[in-house]
């Protein structure tokens, strides 16, 4: 067993999956997503652990360490069972509690069984979190899965220092009220000394709550983005709640951006996808809270009414494969491929998509030429916690080119206010912004902008997210 240590971050998954090899070899890979990349800076120089679920059933593998966090942090397994991963994670974490906290866009279901297990297993992250974590340590609790673990890890150990961040919206009380389990979350919350959310309308939500389903005190200042947070005082202690807009390493992205290999790479891309004067763009994991299909049903009307042509308009979209085990995800997928082939079936020329649909993954390298490629990039989620996306699309393009059509409903429009703010349940509205946006291409009005929106995501980057909310915890520095 390692040396206990000061620094625990505790997540549903550790920052590398376990793979099997087709010859049956294993090994560790970087997981895919925001969480890790953002997470990992906040380790560096310190002694820490990670707690996490390697990915896959039944793996329990002694203590490691990985290139991907370096050799200061211990990797910390958290074995789970196919049976536990159906229940907790598939089920409570990802057929309840994320279409309730994205504003209900799937129908969530609320399985007695399935909390059972994901409040078991919320209990088994507390244990591990409580065996590594050194006197006084400080712990950062990752996420709606693990929202009941403040409270159980508080219990054990009330010398430690816990953090909570939650990566994805916190919804309106009158939808959070329907959940069954209200009180044990809000509950399970208030064991942290600090609950960050990504805006402040979330982290004002939560402070409700607490009073109300908690009969907890609560003060009624303003909770501002970064600095002013909110008081929660139930039974002799205070927890803090604020408003911390995660952020990407501004300056990685800005360099690859860059790079001549970049530049080249996505003159070469345009190429290959024939030249065409205007090139859309959407990135994301296929997630029906994305609104993917918005912006299809979007650019289908344009080319539809002929205010696009799709002779010299080109929409690549990217889709993650994401969570393909659970019903609402295959059933978006479907509706997606479908809308392509539509679009595609009635406007594309022979050995000519107007749509570029790509269900992979891709390098990074790859991933910024196409920011870099694209003349607009749309982003039109029905409800996100903050959207990294639309940042890294800003943050790889330095001359102040292109354009960003963004959804009201994401946590980045709080910042991003210089975007082409949409709603996206209104299609007219989408599908004016995405014209607007190709018609004022190289414009003064779309320069300044874009010139507005790099400036914002430099300065507000994903180190300066760490440290605001590890010093708002009162977290020594590393
Ligand atoms: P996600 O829902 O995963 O994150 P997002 O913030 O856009 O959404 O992050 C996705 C990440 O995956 C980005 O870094 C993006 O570059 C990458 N990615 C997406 N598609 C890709 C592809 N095809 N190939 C390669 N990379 C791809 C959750 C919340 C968000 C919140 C983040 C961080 O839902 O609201 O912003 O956590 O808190």
């Amino acid at each position: 067993m390692p040396e206990p240590v000061d620094f625990v971050v505790v997540a549903n998954r550790l920052p590398v999956d376990l793979v099997t090899d087709p010859d049956g070899g294993q090994r560790w890979q970087a997981s895919p997503g925001g969480l890790v990349s953002a997470v990992a800076p906040a380790l560096a120089g310190r002694r820490a652990a990670w707690v996490g679920w390697p990915g896959v059933p039944d793996a329990e593998p002694e203590p490691f360490t990985d290139d991907t966090v370096g050799d200061d942090v211990t990797l910390t397994a958290v074995a789970l069972t196919a049976d536990e991963i159906a229940a907790h994670y598939e089920g409570a974490a990802n057929a309840t509690l994320w279409p309730l906290y994205h504003d209900l866009v799937a129908t969530p279901v609320y399985d007695r069984d399935w909390w059972e297990t994901h409040r078991a297993v919320n209990r088994r992250f507390a244990d591990a979190a409580a065996t590594v974590a050194a006197e006084g340590a400080t712990v950062w609790v990752q996420d709606y899965q693990l929202q009941l673990v403040p409270r159980m890890l508080r219990e054990q150990r009330p010398d430690l220092r816990i953090g909570f961040f939650l990566h994805i919206p916190f919804p309106p009380v009158e939808l959070f009220r329907q959940l069954p389990w209200r009180r044990e979350v809000v509950d399970g919350l208030l064991g942290a000394d600090l609950v960050g959310f990504h805006t402040p309308g979330g982290a004002a939500n939560f402070r409700w709550l607490a009073e109300r389903l908690c009969g907890a005190e609560v003060d009624d200042a303003p909770i501002a983005l970064r600095s002013a947070t909110g008081e929660v005082h139930l039974d002799g202690r205070t927890t803090h709640v604020g408003a911390f807009p995660i952020s990407i390493d501004s300056a990685a992205f800005a360099r690859r951006g860059a790079d001549p290999a970049t530049a080249e790479r996505a003159h070469a891309l345009r190429r290959e996808l024939g030249d065409p004067t205007t090139l859309l763009l959407g990135v994301d994991r296929l997630d029906y809270t994305k609104g993917i299909e918005v912006r299809l049903d979007a650019l289908g009307e344009l080319f539809d009414a002929g205010r696009l042509d799709p002779a010299d308009t080109v929409f690549v979209q990217v889709a993650t494969p994401s969570r393909e085990r659970v019903d609402a995800y295959r059933r978006t997928r479907d509706r997606v491929e479908r809308t392509v082939g539509r679009i595609n079936g009635d406007h594309a020329g022979i050995g000519r998509p107007a749509i570029h649909y790509v269900h992979r993954s891709l390098p990074p390298d790859e991933l910024a030429a196409l920011y870099l490629a694209a003349d607009v990039a749309l982003v039109t989620p029905l409800r996100d916690g903050m959207n990294l996306v639309a940042k890294e699309y800003v943050a790889t393009r330095t001359d102040d080119s292109g354009d960003l059509v963004l959804s009201e409903f994401t946590g980045a429009a709080e910042e991003l206010t210089a975007a082409r703010l949409v709603n996206p349940h209104d299609l007219d509205g989408v599908a004016a912004a995405i014209a607007d946006a190709v018609a004022g291409l190289g414009s003064e009005g779309s320069r300044r902008r874009m010139a507005e929106l790099s400036a914002q995501v430099a300065e507000h980057d994903v180190a300066a997210w760490a440290e605001a909310f590890l010093a708002a915890l009162g977290a020594p520095p590393a």
